[in-house]
């Protein structure tokens, strides 16, 4: 296993995953209202974005628009995903194996784990074959924690979000995304309970340029190597602005107003 910081998921130790799910995971609801964000090659051509370390997209639009972007983007191949369509206790279904990723050029891949699901022990048995096949591969592998299910009264509350951040590094990832629990207290809480996994913050739906950037900042601050984003980002009109303004808060540590200032 090749250590964090000289793997393709980070630079100079920080993360920032673009994710371009929601056609899968929302469906075109998340598309609405912003004319072109459901042509994949935007979100792509947003990735070339020096401060994206990753795209993370499904097997389809890798397949379809990955060969345009090689050379400018590092793939993130999410593994699983469900349907907005699904009614059931939440489960996420395999639809990508590791090798074909590493086929279709992914240097990393993603998992959903829904802990506290009455699916968690099918899911994170899935999880073991998709970490170990990644080992063999070099592949570090980020896993998308969100504890939700029947049982769980809360699934972004401070302790939530610590478990969700102990379950990722008892299975093996090398980085958990998990949902903003709220303050800068908790996020720390979690990045210790996280251990040599690296904590990123799940971006969210669409809030203000300040809000937003406030909440990154606080991830930052308390540990956590940065973000793995989508709708914050590509639901803007013009995502270069965001992404340089998150760029000087994640990547030079920079205050919000001066980020803001910065991407003016
Ligand atoms: P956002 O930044 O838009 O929240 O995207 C992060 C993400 O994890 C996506 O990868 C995924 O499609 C979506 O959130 C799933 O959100 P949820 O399961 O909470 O509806």
């Amino acid at each position: 296993m090749q250590p964090f910081d000289d793997s393709p998921l980070a630079r100079d130790g920080k993360v920032l995953i673009l994710a371009y799910d929601h056609g899968l995971e929302h469906g075109p609801v998340d598309f609405e209202g912003l004319d072109g964000s459901e042509d994949p090659a935007r979100t792509f051509e947003a990735a070339t974005h020096p401060a994206v370390t990753s795209l993370a997209v499904q097997k389809g639009p890798a397949e379809a628009y990955y060969p345009s972007y090689e050379d400018d983007v590092d793939l993130l191949l999410k593994l699983n995903g469900t349907s907005n369509l699904w009614m059931g206790e939440p489960d996420s279904a395999v639809n990508c194996t590791v090798d074909y990723a590493h086929e279709i050029g992914a240097s990393s891949v993603g998992f959903t784990v829904y802990g506290g699901s009455n699916n968690e022990i099918e899911m994170v048995e899935e999880f073991r074959d998709a970490q170990e096949a990644a080992r063999h591969r070099d592949l570090p592998v980020v896993m998308w924690s969100y504890p939700r299910g029947q049982g769980l009264k809360n699934d972004t509350s401070p302790d939530t979000i610590a478990y969700a951040a102990r379950q990722a590094h008892e299975l093996g990832a090398d980085v958990a995304k998990v949902k903003y629990p709220g303050s800068q207290a908790a996020m720390e809480h979690a990045v210790s309970m996280a251990g040599k996994t690296k904590v990123v913050m799940s971006g969210g739906s669409k809030t203000t340029d300040r809000e937003f950037l406030s909440s990154v900042k606080s991830v930052i601050d308390a540990g956590g190597v940065g973000l793995a984003v989508g709708r914050n980002v590509w639901q803007r009109e013009d995502p270069t602005h965001i992404l340089d303004a998150l760029e000087a808060v994640i990547f030079d540590e920079t205050s919000v107003d001066e980020a803001l200032d910065r991407a003016a």
